[in-house]
């Protein structure tokens, strides 16, 4: 799954408590967001611990093994090792991906957030195999993110060589501005979650990021 993480990384959705509702649990919208076009997903779960987040996470990776899609695991690399899942994404305060690799090993996928030059260079050194940087736009998601620009994610790209994903309350209407950044992927929750009843939307999303990574890798 990690040698092809490049195509992984093109419609990278991140879960979100917020969507699940009586008739639709997270591993239903999950299945619904693959067969819709995302490929890869985060489990990024902040409202649940312990037991409660295993079963979770082990019904989400069923879906995602089902579908040959990889399951990243937000913050837990504990618990991404416990069940087996494709990989850790770890914050700036989640923990270092140099600790994490020497406890995973070369075959897991490990994601840091750094959205700065210096963030992301330390990062790549670490053992980073992704990046992702924002947020683009504000975003209720996350509410603690500072804004970052087009530009300074581009230097972001430039300044590394693995790959890097945007975040940041993108959705499929607002993310022309990401043309020729360099960018790898595109990373969401609502952009892709929220849109799942709307007919073709998520599909037209993810050719909307493909169409985006692929000019500035022409
Ligand atoms: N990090 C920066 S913005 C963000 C995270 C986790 C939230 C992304 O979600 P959305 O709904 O696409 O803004
Ligand atoms: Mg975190």
């Amino acid at each position: 799954m990690k040698k092809d993480l490049q195509n992984s990384l093109r419609l990278y959705a991140l879960t979100d408590l917020c969507y699940v509702n009586d008739e639709k649990s997270m591993a239903d919208l999950v299945k619904e967001a693959i067969e819709q076009g995302a490929t890869m997903i985060q489990l990024r779960e902040k409202h649940l611990q312990g037991d409660a987040l295993e079963q979770e996470a082990r019904e989400v990776l069923a879906v995602c093994k089902e579908q040959n899609v990889p399951l990243i695991i937000n913050d837990d690399l504990q618990l991404a090792l416990k069940i087996h899942a494709n990989g850790v994404h770890l914050g700036q305060k989640d923990g270092n991906a140099k600790e994490a690799r020497k406890l995973s090993g070369e075959d897991f996928i490990i994601g840091v957030t750094a959205p700065s030059i210096e963030l992301a260079r330390m990062a790549q050194e670490d053992g980073a195999d992704y990046i992702g940087a924002g947020a683009i736009y504000p975003t209720a998601t996350k509410t603690d993110t500072k804004p970052l620009t087009p530009e300074a994610l581009s230097e972001i790209v430039s300044s590394v060589s693995i790959p890097v994903v945007a975040i940041g309350g993108l959705n499929r209407h607002n993310c022309d501005l990401l043309m020729h950044t360099g960018i790898t992927g595109i990373a969401t929750s609502s952009g892709v979650f929220a849109h799942l009843d709307e007919d073709g939307e998520v599909e037209q999303f993810r050719k909307k990021a493909e169409e985006i990574c692929a000019s500035s890798h022409a």
